[in-house]
């Protein structure tokens, strides 16, 4: 493993010295299941005398360190940042803007580079809207969906949102300490006790929606969600979009961390450890295509004519349609909502009419992305319960 570079010891440790944020261990990884209480998950590693978040944990459900979205409290494009989920490895720690530092170097850097908040600000900003999506999201349907639970935090649908997010390039962070010839990868280190990092090739890092943002939805970073930098990985699963950047490493060879070793691995018969070694199999990257109502569930909704909504999102740009099914029927389209080739990376709305008739219902839907990728009807297991994306039963009752 290579985790434990002289480059990302040397990049905590001096940050570790300004902000006051030990530079121990590796992230946690996504842990085992976590039941519904804060205290259920045990590797949370969470002291009591310590709170877990900044913002108010009312709105959601609580999964350990983590806070759960209800997709029907959202509405627009845009999750607000109060309603925004949290998937933590650890608690969210509290960073310093005045004497934030971030270390940018490696053995694939022409120097190391020291830069403050003010110098990340000064830079060419970018603003984009994406979703992101923790590749746990419904990790807790395995079971209805596949006769088998997988191990992690049992999410419902609620670990995904899409904001605005603002802030230099990452393409451009690396030039300032060089981009030699022969680097091929680019590892994001976090500050929070978990040291949260995941390395990306650096054809993904150079991509010019690889930014660090600054801002979300047009206010500095909210704590939980990173502040005072993250970066965003659009497409890529949510565990690629480091929070509380203080190391970037550029290096010259594969870096092999918790997150593409351990965790964020498809693990099962279809993904043959010794193919993917040194990982426990393979490591994920992009998500899949996926659509959701936003009610609750079970719903309970009142007979007659039904305007339902939900999200669809892909990561290969907006998705092309929805289509949803009641009873096991035929499929119908739903009608889309902005999804638009000017934001690729955001998520699209959709909306059905549906007469509910009193008794039980299962409604569906299921996406089709612009590479014409489909949800499945039936769901593949993988050990640790990731990417899930089957057209999902959602249970009805209409009175
Ligand atoms: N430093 C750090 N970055 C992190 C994490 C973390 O625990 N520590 N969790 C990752 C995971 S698994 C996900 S899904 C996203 C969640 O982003 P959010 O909490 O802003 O919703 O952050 C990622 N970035
Ligand atoms: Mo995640």
């Amino acid at each position: 493993m290579n985790d434990d570079s002289l480059s990302r010891r040397e990049a905590l440790a001096a940050i570790a010295a300004t902000v006051g944020v030990a530079a121990c261990g590796t992230g946690d990884g996504d842990g085992p299941a976590g039941g519904s209480g804060r205290d259920a998950d045990p590797d949370a590693g969470v002291g009591a005398d310590r709170p877990i978040w900044v913002k108010d944990p009312s709105p959601f459900i609580r999964h350990g360190t983590n806070l759960e979205s209800r997709l029907e409290d959202m509405h627009g494009l845009i999750t607000p940042n109060e309603l925004f989920f949290v998937r933590n490895h650890a608690p969210t720690p509290l960073i310093d803007a005045g004497s934030y530092v971030l270390a940018v170097g490696g053995s694939g850097a022409e120097r190391e580079v020291r830069l403050g908040l003010d110098e990340l600000r000064a830079l060419p900003s970018q603003t984009l809207v994406a979703y992101i999506e923790c590749a746990g999201n419904w990790r807790g349907f395995f079971r209805s969906v596949t006769g088998r639970t997988a191990s992690g935090s049992q999410w419902g649908t609620g670990a995904v949102g899409c904001a605005e997010w603002t802030g230099p390039r990452l393409s451009d962070v690396l030039s300032l300490a060089g981009v030699r010839a022969d680097a091929v990868d680019v590892n994001v280190i976090g500050l929070d006790e978990a040291g949260w990092a995941r390395p990306m090739p650096l054809a993904k890092a150079l991509d010019p929606d690889t930014i660090l943002a600054l801002a979300m939805n047009g206010v500095p970073l909210p704590p939980d969600h990173g502040f005072p930098v993250r970066v965003v990985v659009p497409g890529w699963v949510g565990s690629s979009s480091v929070k509380w950047v203080g190391g970037i490493e550029i290096s010259t060879r594969k870096v092999w961390v918790k997150a593409n070793t351990t965790s964020y691995v498809l693990v099962g018969d279809r993904w043959p450890a010794d193919l993917y070694a040194p990982a426990d199999g393979a490591p994920i990257t992009a998500g899949r295509v996926k659509s959701a109502l936003a009610l609750p569930r079970p719903a309970r909704l009142e007979a007659g004519p039904q305007r339902l909504r939900g999200f669809a999102w892909s990561p290969r740009g907006p998705v092309e349609g929805v289509e949803w099914s009641a009873d096991g029927g035929p499929w119908a389209r739903a009608r889309l909502i902005g999804a638009h080739p000017a934001l690729p990376h955001a998520w699209s709305r959709f909306e059905l009419e549906w007469t509910a008739t009193p008794g039980g219902h299962v409604l569906r839907t299921r996406a089709t992305d612009a590479g014409g990728e489909t949800q499945p009807l039936e769901g593949t297991h993988n050990e640790k319960g990731y990417l899930l994306n089957v057209a999902l039963p959602h249970q009805v009752e209409v009175t």
